[in-house]
């Protein structure tokens, strides 16, 4: 038991009643008690709209109500009968609001009229969409150079709004698009795309019934994605293991009780997830991969077929392997070789493996090496392109791979910008443009002084806030497309708009009448989605009506594309990214009608490798590139941190300060630690601690202050905090080479009590 306040141990298996009570309780606390229970009805259904949590797929989009505490916590968060008017918001100095907490700020509501910065009185006031269009399209126009400008989209934006603010963007004349996969999977795009030709997972649902074997690495979806939780269930039932590789204990992950199950839900049983739950040292997995790839190839567990027919590069990596000695292994992964053989083992044994991977491996400094670590794995057993096997990406929001399947991506192809220049008549600017750090970096720098956010909490979500907020407020102009207020529309620049959104739970009316949208789940199935509330405000336009008035204000009535035509029928929107992409779009408005929609082409799940080898690549680890920061190696005061989500939060919205399975109640300033390397430090469980960064190259003074440490079950050297709590510590410089994603998740760091 903890001595800090407000924490205990969860025993419980995660799920069951408590999850049922934290759905009505959100409901009651968002007032949303009658729409809000109509909503979740709709959630995942066939006519209904794609719940705007995460992105796991739906089985099938069946009429079967799939339970998600925290798909319905999102549901009620947007669906709220809390109103962010003008009055409201006016009422504070925005110097007042910054002091606000980022759950107070969501909390006020949702954003009801367009809202300009006045910068006399220091307040938002309310102002008209054709003067805030006017005065937008003004400044944009009078920017000397296109690439001055940054265009960021957060992930749940639709393919139709994705779609209009690329094309917005490049006639603009820049390919400015940082967006929030920099800040989360780009190292699977990266990574997968250099080895298998395409940035995007090869398993579809159903290879989850055909598996004999889940690998499962830095991932929680006991809070992220809850229903991958029915999915899980349902693999450890019939008795195929799954292994786990978490320096947490995540309770989920161990015990899970379904709550549409009756005998578990009287009982209050569970199923056990995990067959074997290790815990790596944080950053460790690069060193956990490599021993069991050592493992296989020294017990000839290979599928020589497959290497040899589908396969380039195994002479190299078998050599690399091999100067791999075991206490290196050891040390860098924090498991024993006995640990990693059985692990092996069960790979071996297993003729169908699914590997599962999220932020734990993404957010490292190579973390697109270390991607490519467990593909080699899958590769070995020939783990690709039949059925029951193959790699399975967490994305994370919930269509942020559908924004960049349609162009929403800094780094455009030249067949695609080809395509694009074709369908609209012009010429795509072809430089590449700035990711999420580099569009810091050129605001801070004073290179770029245009900031147009669709959607999503740039700064908050950003490493850095000592360097990120400044370089906002640097700006001459930004402008917000939201639901809700949050921390950067306060960061305001000489000017700055907000301009307020429909979500997706809500009815899109436009010119020709009622309009669906379309997202991509995780496993590439491009669906359809309606809302079905009132607006939370007459004075709401839809994202993709917004950028269409922005482009015409923008770039003028003679641009050569009709945006208020497309605006007016999201159909004209889809008839473009069919002609843009022929090969993956085609006859697109046709394909929707079907319930569940269709699958885009992957074609390395097919066995179908669009790579420079033409083959699927296995590439050694760049041992240049560590993925555990060196500090941690020679300097025994220096420990890793970690950054987590709770289970009461989505990104930086902030529903509430709980995290049941962590047995976390009323707060979020915890850092959770060994007891040994608490008691090396003369501290104890329950002392209130500060968290000083301790990089290397960088001499910045970073810390957070007045976190309680909390003695947890994680491996020596291993601290973990939450997310964006933690950002202050991590200097923008810290990110993966070959993506420019932050490592979020490997922060060295010296713990000292409170000053
Ligand atoms: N309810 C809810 N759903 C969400 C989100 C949300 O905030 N709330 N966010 C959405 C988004 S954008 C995303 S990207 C996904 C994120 O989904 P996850 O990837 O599950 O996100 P994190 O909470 O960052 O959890 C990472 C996990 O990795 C572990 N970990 C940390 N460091 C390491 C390491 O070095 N190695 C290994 N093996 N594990 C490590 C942590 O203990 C934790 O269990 O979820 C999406 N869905
Ligand atoms: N330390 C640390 N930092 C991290 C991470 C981490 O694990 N650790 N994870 C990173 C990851 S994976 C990600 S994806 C980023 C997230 O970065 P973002 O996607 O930028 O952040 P969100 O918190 O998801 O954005 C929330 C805001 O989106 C707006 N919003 C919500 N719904 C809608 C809508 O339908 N339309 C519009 N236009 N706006 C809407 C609301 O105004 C809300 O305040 O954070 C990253 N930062
Ligand atoms: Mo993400």
């Amino acid at each position: 038991m903890s001595k800090a306040k407000g924490v205990s141990d969860y025993r419980k298996p995660a799920g069951g009643w408590g999850a049922l009570r934290a759905v009505a309780d959100a409901l009651t606390d968002q007032e949303t008690v009658v729409e809000g229970g109509r909503s979740l009805l709709s959630a995942n259904q066939p006519d209904g709209f794609d719940c705007p949590g995460c992105a796991w797929p739906d089985p099938k989009h069946t009429a079967s109500f799939e339970f998600c505490e925290n798909g319905a916590k999102a549901v009620a968060w947007e669906a709220t009968g809390k109103r962010a008017t003008p009055e409201v918001i006016s009422a504070q100095t925005v110097s007042t609001l910054m002091t606000w907490s980022d759950h107070a700020l969501e909390d006020l509501g949702r954003l009801t009229d367009p809202l300009r910065y006045d910068r006399a009185t220091d307040t938002y006031v309310r102002t008209t969409w054709d003067a805030a269009l006017a005065r937008i399209g003004a400044v944009m126009a009078a920017l000397p150079d296109p690439d001055m400008a940054e265009f960021y989209a957060s992930g749940r934006a639709s393919n139709e709004a994705a779609f209009l603010f690329q094309l917005l963007g490049r006639k603009f004349g820049t390919n400015n698009f940082p967006d929030c996969s920099n800040m989360c999977h780009e190292p699977t795009s990266v990574g997968l795309a250099e080895q298998l030709g395409i940035g995007k997972g090869t398993v579809s649902l159903e290879d989850f019934d055909l598996c004999d074997a889940v690998f499962s690495f830095g991932h929680n979806p006991g809070t992220n994605h809850p229903r991958m939780m029915a999915t899980l269930r349902e693999v450890a039932r019939r008795g195929a293991p799954i292994v786990v590789f978490n320096p947490l204990k995540e309770r989920a992950l161990e015990k899970f009780a379904s709550p549409q199950d009756p005998v578990e839900m009287a009982t209050l049983g569970g199923t056990d997830i995990a067959h074997r739950y290790y815990q790596p040292r944080i950053g460790g997995d690069v060193a956990v991969v490599e021993g069991m790839m050592k493992t296989l190839i020294g017990g000839d567990h290979l599928d020589h077929p497959f290497i040899t027919a589908h396969t380039a590069g195994f002479e190299a990596l078998a050599a690399h392997l091999a100067t791999r000695d075991w206490p290196a292994l050891e040390a860098e992964s924090g498991l024993t070789r006995t640990q990693i053989e059985e692990a092996a083992a069960i790979f071996a044994a297993s003729k169908r493996v699914i590997l599962c991977y999220g932020m734990g491996v993404t957010q490292h400094r190579s973390a697109s090496s270390a991607v490519q670590q467990l593909v080699n794995l899958l590769l070995l057993g020939g783990h690709m392109g039949r059925p029951g096997a193959g790699v399975c990406p967490l994305r994370g929001h919930s269509n942020v791979q559908g924004a960049r399947t349609v162009g929403l991506t800094e780094k455009p192809s030249a067949p695609f910008l080809d395509a694009l220049g074709q369908t609209f008549g012009f010429t795509p600017p072809t430089r590449h443009g700035h990711t999420v750090v580099e569009a810091i970096e050129a605001m801070q720098a004073g290179t770029a002084t245009v900031f147009i956010g669709l959607g999503g909490n740039f700064a908050v979500a950003a490493p850095d806030p000592v360097a990120t907020f400044p370089a906002l407020r640097r700006n001459a102009l930004t402008v917000h497309i939201a639901t809700k207020l949050n921390r950067t529309h306060l960061l305001a620049g000489e000017e700055s708009y907000i301009l307020p959104c429909l979500g997706r739970t809500e009815i899109d009316l436009q010119a020709t009448g009622r309009q669906s949208i379309t997202v991509e789940d995780s496993m590439s199935m491009v669906h359809a989605s309606r809302g079905m509330n009132a607006p939370a405000s007459e004075h709401l336009r839809s994202e993709p009506w917004i950028v269409a008035a922005l482009a015409r204000a923008a770039l003028g009535p003679d641009s050569g594309v009709d945006w208020m035509g497309l605006a007016g029928d999201y159909s004209r929107i889809r008839d473009g990214i069919a002609a843009t992409f022929p090969d993956s779009f085609a006859d697109f408005n046709a394909r929707i009608t079907t319930p569940g929609g269709f699958r885009l082409p992957v074609p390395s799940a097919d066995r179908v490798w669009q790579t420079a080898s033409g083959k699927a690549d296995l590439i050694p680890f760049r041992h240049d590139d560590p993925a555990t920061p060196d500090a941690a190696r020679g300097d025994p005061d220096v420990l890793i941190l970690t950054t987590v989500r709770s289970h009461d939060q989505y990104n930086t919205t902030i529903y509430g300060l709980n995290d049941r399975y962590r047995g976390v109640k009323g707060r979020r300033d915890v850092v959770f630690a060994h007891a040994d390397d608490l008691a090396a430090r003369g501290l104890a469980d329950g002392d209130r601690v500060d968290l000083t960064a301790a990089f290397p190259e960088d001499a910045a003074d970073r810390s957070v202050r007045g976190f309680t440490a909390v003695a947890r079950d994680l491996p020596r050297g291993c601290l973990a905090a939450y997310y964006p709590e933690a950002n202050p510590l991590l200097p923008l410089s810290e990110r993966d080479s070959r993506s420019g994603t932050p490592a979020y998740k490997a922060m060295p760091v010296r713990l000292s009590p409170a000053r």
